[in-house]
């Protein structure tokens, strides 16, 4: 009694995640965090102190599987993201990539057409993600049944950054010059990365991702112009390109910073969902984004280590404001290393309505 017998058809299990995707709103909005798995679970840095280095790490199917699903354990998020990181990408080229402990990724810079010649191939980037494609592919299969799985990658302009500076920037003042004085490079490596980024998140689909996200995380520096240029023109192109094969996995666009342009991103890329960074204001969100897409976001991360009344306040605000749309409840940015993870229960408690 109770028990379904094995021969019985199964209705397909609705996601609320992908279901806000497309655009219904729900009744209660689903939720998952950007870096919902990290260096804030005691969990995960016993798995990562296993790894020789991060990189590695990414590259384990074994370990990047079990710290993808540590958070759902714990929290029982309606997503779940793929572990791996924006950078395998040009690694996977044959950049020499490294995450210093401590300093963050360090990359050999390409700074010219010369350099750019001698340092990157795409023969055989397929096949170098691959223990990537294999961890998706596992995912698939050992995820909740209600639990989507999220694939992703880093916008063209977001990864270029690093390799072109070689490591995180504070200005982002090289590449924005670069791209000014010698845009015939800079173009001809936002194609390579178009191309390589789109082959990506096609495999990632193919082997079970359910919804893809792009990561332009320092789209904010960029001005109106570049913007266009750097940020929605590759992003369009990369959306087309996945859609002709995968029409019906969601893409959720995240160009943080991007102040009003957020709207022309929305018009021009083809995306199903935005990620509003924290300084977006939720009315304005609400009356010139959410009326197109899906809109995902956007509680300021620092609030989550804060907790206390104001983190309660300010995720009903959004709740109260967003949630007669399409809503998924995310961060505007990542979950940070000294978040308190009972902070994020009750995060979770109060999307949910427990409390
Ligand atoms: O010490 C550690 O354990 C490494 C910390 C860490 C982690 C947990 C890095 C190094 N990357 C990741 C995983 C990661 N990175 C995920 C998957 C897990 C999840 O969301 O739960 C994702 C989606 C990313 C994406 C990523 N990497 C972005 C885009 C999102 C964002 O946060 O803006 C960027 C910019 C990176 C680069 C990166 N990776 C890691 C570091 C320290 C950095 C540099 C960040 C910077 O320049 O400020």
């Amino acid at each position: 009694m109770g028990k379904t017998p094995d021969n019985r058809i199964k209705k397909p299990v609705s996601k609320t995640f992908l279901q806000a995707l497309k655009g219904e709103t729900q009744k209660t909005p689903p939720i998952w965090l950007m870096r919902q798995a990290g260096r804030y679970l005691p969990e995960y840095m016993k798995v990562r102190s296993t790894a020789k280095n991060f990189l590695h790490f990414c590259y384990t199917p074994d370990l990047a599987v079990e710290v993808t699903l540590q958070p759902l354990r714990r929290y029982g998020f309606d997503a779940a993201i793929l572990f791996s990181d924006i950078l395998v990408v040009p690694d996977a080229l044959g950049q020499k990539v490294e995450f210093v402990p401590g300093s963050g990724p360090q990359l050999e810079p390409i700074k010219n057409m010369a350099q750019l010649e001698s340092t990157l191939s795409n023969a055989n980037f397929m096949k170098h993600l691959d223990p990537v494609f294999q961890t998706v592919g596992r995912l698939s299969k050992e995820i909740p049944e209600t639990t989507a799985l999220i694939g992703f990658a880093g916008a063209p302009w977001t990864v270029a950054t690093y390799m072109v500076e070689g490591k995180g920037s504070k200005t982002y003042e090289e590449i924005r010059s670069i791209a000014y004085q010698d845009p015939q490079f800079f173009q001809t490596l936002i194609d390579m990365l178009v191309d390589n980024t789109s082959d990506y998140l096609i495999e990632q689909a193919n082997r079970g991702a359910e919804a893809l996200q792009v990561f332009d995380s320092w789209a904010g520096v960029l001005s109106e112009k570049q913007f266009s240029k750097w940020s929605i023109e590759p992003m369009a192109r990369i959306v087309e390109r996945v859609k002709a094969v995968h029409p019906n996995v969601p893409i959720i666009g995240f160009p943080r910073g991007a102040g009003q342009l957020y709207e022309l991103y929305v018009q021009q890329t083809g995306v199903d969902a935005v990620g509003l960074d924290h300084t977006v204001p939720l009315e304005w969100a609400r009356d010139h984004l959410q009326k197109h897409v899906c809109v995902q976001g956007n509680l300021d991360n620092l609030l989550v280590v804060a907790g206390g009344e104001e983190m309660d306040i300010e995720a009903r605000r959004i709740l109260e404001i967003l949630g007669d749309g399409p809503l998924v409840f995310n961060m505007g940015h990542g979950i940070v290393p000294q978040t308190p993870p009972e902070h994020v229960a009750r995060l979770v408690d109060i999307v949910r309505g427990k409390v």
